[in-house]
């Protein structure tokens, strides 16, 4: 998508200007990049439309930037302050924990101009001493140095399985341990997540910890104190295990669970208050009141509760303060799965729908599928659960002669063979005559980028969207999501099963929409449409 990729530019160029010592521009320019990664439309169109310099926060520099970069892929400031800067100086930037700033005296003030140069510098002492960089700083620079500064992101249903994994081996070790859940990213349904955080509570942190570092799928093991360590798993993951007092639990599950801009955020809202909120409470005139529950957290600001999948400092606080935050996910289970593919027996399926809660499963109609029949409502083993039926076809389709109109329930529509997606073509008046459900699915087959969908055609013609959880991946990132809902898309969820205990990862499709914003009302549900036959 051609905005976040012009906010990635522009995020990079105030990172370097950063690393020069500039005051005010980086700041612009973040503030900038922020704004384009939530525009809904096409910058292109916009350009198109002169309408680039209404965007607030895009002033003329900003303005003649974008339309270079929409002309010609480049922006040649950006080109000459990469040029300006030493590459290992950049990396020294990337590095966990680092960034511009403190990268930038590492260079000036003690001539450190790579990663390596940086391990070397430590173990030759000369950062001790320094203003600023205490002995713990530097142990976690040296550490982020022998890390690099690429570390590979997972997807978010693989460190899922992970972290649930995880969980269930250290609660089979017999340790004792009160409270016990993971925080960071994959709290916040990151489509990908960088490395586990894990939070509990224990009348005996030493021996949780002692259990955590000798798990059977540990492979090496970084760090390990009285209550925290990092370990990296044989997967490649890395995970960090904190033991917090229970009566700080909550607190340090909103400091641990970030996003950190957003914790920034509302720490800033918390000293205009004359409070000052960290990972153990919240302090008010020199009293620490210490915080079981997260909520106390955003409750002493006098704030809805805000999700987790919300906390990216992407306007969710503006909303929860004026009350436009989305209808939170848990008073909505998940209702439908409509993209089913199977040849065997529809009965497991039944009941594995069932047991998540689910009350409609719709089969994908393809030859050799099972045959529905006159059996639309299973009633057997309690509560019935209904069966539709689907067609899977291109998007493209010119004619839509093939589609057995009068067999099914409702369409998926697929991008071509190409990975194009063209809704100019498709028929969408004999959708609406036949009023038959319609969505668009398997985005992750679009190619080269979902920055070409056309909203205003889906919103037109009423489809749906997909949002999806495979076993490795998603379909689609939340801020599609998010575009999709404010064109007045509806969303349908799917967690993409190809066995009947995939069914489970419904609700992390849930938790992903609601992550770009999806509330109640934009979910497509079957049980609130009259279905034919
Ligand atoms: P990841 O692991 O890259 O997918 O992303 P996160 O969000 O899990 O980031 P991580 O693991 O570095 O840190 C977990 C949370 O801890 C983060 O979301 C916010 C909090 N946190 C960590 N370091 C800092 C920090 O230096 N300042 C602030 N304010 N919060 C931090
Ligand atoms: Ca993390
Ligand atoms: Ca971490």
């Amino acid at each position: 998508m051609v905005n976040e990729e012009l906010a990635s530019k522009l995020y990079e160029i105030a990172d370097l200007l950063d690393l020069d010592g500039e005051r005010f521009k980086p700041e612009a320019y973040r503030r900038a990049a922020r704004v384009l990664e939530q525009t809904v439309e096409d910058l292109e169109l916009i350009r198109r439309e002169h309408r680039l310099g209404s965007i607030p926060g895009i002033g003329e520099a900003l303005t003649k930037k974008i339309e270079e970069y929409l002309d010609t892929g480049k922006i040649g400031y950006l080109d000459k302050l990469r040029t300006a800067h030493p590459s290992g100086v950049v990396k020294l930037m990337r590095l966990e924990g680092l960034g511009p700033k403190t990268a930038r005296r590492l260079w000036l003030e003690l001539g450190v101009a790579s990663p390596t140069e940086l391990i070397h510098a430590i173990d030759e002492g000369r950062l001790s001493g320094v203003k600023g960089f205490g002995t713990k700083r530097i142990a976690q620079f040296r550490e982020a140095a022998i890390k690099g500064p690429n570390r590979e992101r997972i997807g978010l249903p693989v460190a899922q399985a992970v972290a649930d994994q995880l969980l269930k081996d250290l609660a089979d070790t017999g340790v004792s341990y009160d409270r016990l859940t993971y925080a960071g990213s994959l709290r916040r349904r990151r489509e990908t997540v960088g490395d586990l955080d894990l939070l509990a509570t224990s009348p005996k942190p030493a021996a949780l910890i002692d259990a955590f570092v000798k798990l059977p799928s540990v492979e090496s093991v970084k760090m390990s104190g009285d209550t925290k360590a990092t370990v990296l798993l044989k997967s490649g993951l890395q995970v960090d295990l904190r033991v917090v007092a229970p009566e700080s639990f909550g607190a340090a599950l909103q400091y641990f669970t970030g996003s950190k801009d957003h914790n920034i955020q509302i720490r800033t809202m918390a000293l205009e208050r004359n409070l000052s909120i960290n990972e153990y409470g919240i302090t008010r005139h020199g009293t620490l009141v210490r915080a079981k529950e997260e909520a106390e957290v955003y409750s002493v600001l006098d704030l809805p509760y805000i999700r987790p999948e919300l906390r990216e400092n992407s306007g969710e606080i503006e909303a929860a303060h004026s009350g436009e935050l989305p209808d939170q996910p848990d008073s909505f289970l998940p209702s439908a799965e409509l993209h089913i593919h199977t040849s065997g027996a529809l009965e497991p399926w039944l009941e594995a729908g069932r047991n998540v809660g689910l009350d409609t499963l719709g089969f994908v109609l393809t030859p050799g599928a099972p045959d529905l029949g006159g059996a639309r409502v299973s009633r057997s083993n309690g509560t019935p659960i209904h069966a539709l039926r689907g067609w899977e076809v291109e998007a493209s389709i010119q004619s839509s002669r093939e589609i057995p109109w009068t067999e099914i329930d409702y369409l998926l529509l697929r991008p071509d063979a190409s990975g194009a997606l063209d809704l100019e073509v498709l028929d969408s008046t004999a959708i609406s005559e036949h009023r038959v459900p319609a969505f668009i699915v398997h985005l992750e087959e679009l190619r080269p980028s979902p920055s070409k969908i056309r909203w205003d055609l889906m919103s037109q013609a009423s489809l749906g969207l997909e949002v999806g959880v495979m076993d490795d991946r998603v379909t689609c990132e939340s801020s599609l999501v998010r575009k999709a809902v404010t064109s007045g898309v509806r969303i349908m969820i799917s967690s993409r099963p190809l066995r009947t205990q995939d069914l489970r990862r419904i609700m992390l499709a849930r938790d992903l929409a609601y992550r770009g914003w999806a509330g109640r009302q934009d979910f497509y549900d079957p049980s609130h449409t009259s279905l034919p036959g």
